[in-house]
């Protein structure tokens, strides 16, 4: 696949000092408009009943199918109404520090490429739809808008107090594999589900992965896998739940990681409220 482990150490030539480049909405070639096209009718054959309320609401609300990757001056003025957020382009993977600077000033930065016709099921490096459809949509939900700019900020901290391996486990959790318990069922509010056709159907139906109620502490020391679908998902009750789990001071909670050991992906541990036990089949058979 292409370069997508590169990762730039210094803003690329044409990127201003922030890693911001222009989307040059123009310059996209209509296969690449009709590559956001085939996924999102695809998404949208699988999300109903899938993906929350929340992250559905906010996809309507922003009007993402109006033919062909979003055109970012129509769309941020619909998201910085709703919640003062806007959406920039980069490059690719920003260096951590850029990237939390941007989610604590309300800004979420979007690759401004799209993946080509042969990567359409997976590809590693985020693109414009994992970015804008997958993320978007839920920043215009108040708490959860509020909990994005919170982790930009906490992302600082952590950076300067040498937590950010255990800080990023729960974005992790929460913004890219999360589901909620909405009451009627479990249901995605996670990009990285969201974003992917075969994972949205795997996190809330297959037996395979463990579901676990949310956590904060627990998340925290909980590795994950970038490389195939979860093996646990955390489940919240609710956005304003997350947003005032993190509300509180992680001083503390880091002073006590310190001293506690990592855990399994598939551990259960005595005090998990498991809402599904998981087989692990999927992954016990080799996985993708
Ligand atoms: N850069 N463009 C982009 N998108 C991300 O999601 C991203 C990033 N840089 C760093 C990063 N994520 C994470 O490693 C941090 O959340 C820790
Ligand atoms: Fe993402």
């Amino acid at each position: 696949m292409a370069d997508f482990e590169h990762v730039f150490q210094s803003p690329p030539e044409g990127a201003a000092a922030d890693w911001t480049i222009s989307q040059n909405w123009r310059a996209y070639t209509q296969v690449e408009h009709d590559t956001w096209d085939t996924l999102y009718a695809r998404q949208m054959e699988i999300l109903p009943g899938r993906a929350s309320d929340a992250f559905l609401k906010g996809l309507s609300a922003l009007d993402l199918n109006t033919g062909g990757i979003p055109d970012f001056a129509l769309m941020n003025p619909k998201l910085k109404a709703l919640t003062g957020w806007t959406v920039v382009c980069v490059p690719g993977l920003v260096p951590d520090e850029v990237f939390f600077d941007h989610l604590a000033n309300r800004r979420f930065p979007s690759g401004q490429f799209i993946r080509r016709p042969d990567q359409l099921d997976y590809l590693q490096e985020p693109d414009i739809f994992h970015d804008v459809f997958g993320h978007v949509p839920m920043l215009t939900d108040p708490d959860f808008a509020d909990y994005m700019q919170a982790y930009g900020k906490g992302g600082q901290r952590a950076q300067s107090l040498g937590m950010l391996k255990n800080l990023a486990r729960l974005y992790w959790y929460t913004v890219e594999f999360g589901l909620i318990d909405q009451g009627d069922g479990l249901r995605i509010y996670g990009a990285g589900i969201v974003s992917s056709a075969s994972e949205s159907v795997f996190a809330v139906e297959d037996p395979s992965p463990n579901r676990i109620a949310f956590d904060l502490e627990r998340i925290m020391r909980t590795d994950y896998r970038i490389d195939d679908f979860q093996q646990v998902y955390f489940v919240i009750p609710s956005i304003e739940a997350l947003n005032d789990a993190t509300l509180e001071d992680f001083g503390p909670i880091y002073d006590r990681l310190k001293g506690q050991s990592d855990i399994g992906i598939t551990a259960i541990q005595p005090y998990d409220r498991v809402i599904t036990r998981g087989t692990q089949t999927y992954a016990d058979k080799g996985g993708r």
